[in-house]
């Protein structure tokens, strides 16, 4: 069998994170190596390896749905947070399974890239 990405262990239980959030379809937890004082990952429990991969599906929805619950959470929706997907190599994705970066607690840069 197919040794499982990182994401995939943290769904299962096997890899430790700091879990915001969990239900049948979606977790977030926070970046190991955070880019701002609160960078959370939301990422779908199925392994679909990137953005460009989903297709039609009613996922990303959700996925930005929970992403605005945690900035609630987190204490940030009111001053602003900004939602991040990478998408492939020259897109910055290192882990290829599906994942929303919510960053925020900080006045982010303008630049995109
Ligand atoms: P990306 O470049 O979009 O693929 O971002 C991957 C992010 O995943 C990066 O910010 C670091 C984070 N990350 C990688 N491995 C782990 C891990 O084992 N635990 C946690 N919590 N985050 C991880």
């Amino acid at each position: 069998m197919a040794e499982r990405c990182i994401f995939c262990r943290i769904v299962a239980g096997e890899v430790p994170a700091s879990f915001l959030h969990q239900d049948e379809e979606v977790i977030a937890f926070r970046d190991i190596e955070p880019q701002a004082p609160t960078h959370i990952l939301v990422v779908p429990k199925a392994h679909i390896p990137s953005i460009g991969e989903l297709g039609q599906s009613e996922l990303i929805g959700r996925l930005i749905q929970v992403a605005n619950q945690v900035a609630q959470k987190e204490g940030i929706a009111k001053a602003g947070y900004r939602l991040v997907i990478n998408c492939g190599r020259e897109g910055g994705q290192v882990v290829p399974h599906l994942h929303l970066h919510l960053l925020g607690g900080r006045k982010l840069s303008g630049s995109l890239g």
